[in-house]
């Protein structure tokens, strides 16, 4: 163990690899990005080849805490017996999102041949039915100054920031390039394109013409637990590698990448460092988005209401682990690949002790998260008349969670649905079947209208609501 005399600052030069060339523009880096792109570019056999420009999401902090050692980090692997560390090194340039000049920089240079983003499903900026939110004040301020000015530099928005790179891409000649979104959602190629072409038609509509020959869009499916950064992650790197890190990041061993897609101007060799090259993500992605994502935020909004923090102490918990048990049981029926092995594995992801993944950071964006992950196995289990309890149980724990967690909750929505919410639980604590069905119609307009949907969540408003007042 290194006394802390002893402790140094990480750069590149002295644990790092050589900054490779940037090819790779990544839109919202942070932690996940940093344990899951990240460490397959770098195991890559071509990875000095291949190096990532990385722009932040919604803050500086990223830049800033990377900046100072060369925007290198040691991975921190935690599996149920240990941790292992590894100096990740693929990042070769790091830059605040709103700095649009790097941006375009790099869009309009031809080595660049790769947009990745994980910016979360509301940086799509999608409206309910999937269309750019063209209602939202940030996307319309957006739109209308890029079309007034091409190289206007205060944008905010993911789907128009994408659009000013494009056209400086066109106007610079720089040739083909493949946008691969890596977020939590279900057909997420077509779903960026969707917004980003739309984009596109509210600023220069001539560009599309030029997207539909060089954009190739790609679709993923990404998985590795990685919780938040705390002390203790930095703490346990200066003791056990004698080095100081501003930005170590903690994940599980296991990981996972699917993709399918065209690559015109090349990739690395991501596929030999383990990541899974197919022609169609869908099964990969229910399994992930359904079994993985569902549970998790089923989890998110039940285990506070019952007292419990941490995914690992949820799952310890029997009754936690029974709804899970059951919401995994209604999922995995409508999930087209087998499912009982992952459902095991998951178990055992999830109780790895040495991961503190707290529900709290889970449960951010739940009107967002709720309709990828809950609603479509919801909408199966009505097709063929089954039990919704499952998922009427986890949109329940949402709107309970959003009566009691009001001011701990962060959600790009929340103005809107804290009010629908409470709206649902009078003081008594009787609950209001209309207004149980305007918050089923903000996530989904066909669970809506199914008042056996509807009367199940009331009804698992009554019954969770009584297993937390028990604790
Ligand atoms: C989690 C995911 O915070 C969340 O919403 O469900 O970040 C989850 O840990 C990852 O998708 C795992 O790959």
């Amino acid at each position: 163990m290194a006394e802390s005399t002893d402790i140094k600052a990480l750069h590149r030069a002295s644990q790092g690899r050589p900054a490779a060339p940037e090819r790779i523009i990544h839109l919202g880096l942070g932690n996940f990005t940093r344990a899951h792109q990240a460490w397959y570019t770098q195991h890559a056999p071509d990875a000095e080849k291949w190096g990532i420009a990385g722009f932040t999401g919604r803050g500086p902090k990223m830049e800033q805490l990377l900046d100072p050692q060369d925007d290198v980090y040691t991975l921190i692997t935690s599996g149920a017996d240990g941790d292992e560390f590894e100096v990740i090194s693929s990042i070769s340039s790091m830059h605040i999102g709103t700095d649009m000049a790097a941006l375009r920089e790099r869009f309009a240079d031809p080595a660049t041949s790769i947009v990745t983003s994980t910016v979360t499903e509301a940086g799509y900026m999608r409206d309910h039915n999937g269309d750019l939110d063209v209602s939202n004040a940030d996307v319309a301020g957006d739109l209308a100054r890029l079309k007034e000015d091409p190289q206007a530099e205060s944008l905010t928005t993911i789907p128009v920031r994408v659009a000013a790179g494009l056209l400086a891409r066109r106007d610079a000649k720089a040739g083909p390039i493949t946008i691969l979104p890596c977020d939590n959602l279900a057909g997420n190629g077509k779903a960026f394109r969707k917004v980003v072409e739309q984009a596109i038609e509210g600023v220069d509509s001539s560009l599309l013409d030029w997207t539909r020959d060089n954009v190739a869009w790609a679709t993923s499916m990404v998985d590795r637990i990685t919780p938040a950064t705390t002390q203790a992650e930095i703490d346990i790197v200066e003791q056990a590698k004698g080095w100081h890190d501003n930005a170590p990041v903690r994940t599980e061993p296991f990981r996972e990448w699917v993709i399918a897609g065209q690559f015109p101007g090349g990739r690395p060799a991501w596929d030999e460092a383990g990541a899974v090259i197919t022609d169609d993500v869908t099964p990969y992605e229910q399994r992930k988005l359904w079994m993985l994502n569902g549970s998790h935020s089923t989890l998110a909004y039940c285990g506070p209401l019952l007292g419990v923090m941490t995914v690992a102490d949820a799952v310890n918990d029997p009754t936690l682990r029974g709804w899970i048990n059951e919401w995994w049981d209604l999922a995995g029926r409508y999930v087209s690949v087998p499912t009982d092995d992952y459902r095991k594995q998951l178990l055992d992801r999830f109780a790895n002790p040495n991961i503190r993944h707290k529900l709290m950071q889970i449960a951010t964006d739940g009107s967002e998260k709720l309709p990828v992950r809950i609603v479509p196995a919801a909408r199966e289990a009505l097709k063929y008349g089954e039990s919704v309890a499952a998922p009427a149980r986890a949109v329940a724990a949402w709107i309970l969670f959003l009566t009691r967690f009001t001011d701990e909750l962060s959600d790009v929505n929340k103005d809107e649905i804290v009010p629908l919410a409470k709206a649902c639980v009078a003081s008594d604590g009787s609950v209001d079947r209309e207004a149980v069905k305007h918050v089923a119609a903000y996530l989904d307009r066909a669970l809506a209208s199914s008042s056996h949907f509807v009367d199940e969540v009331v009804a698992q408003i009554g019954e969770v609501g009584k297993v937390a007042s028990a604790r």
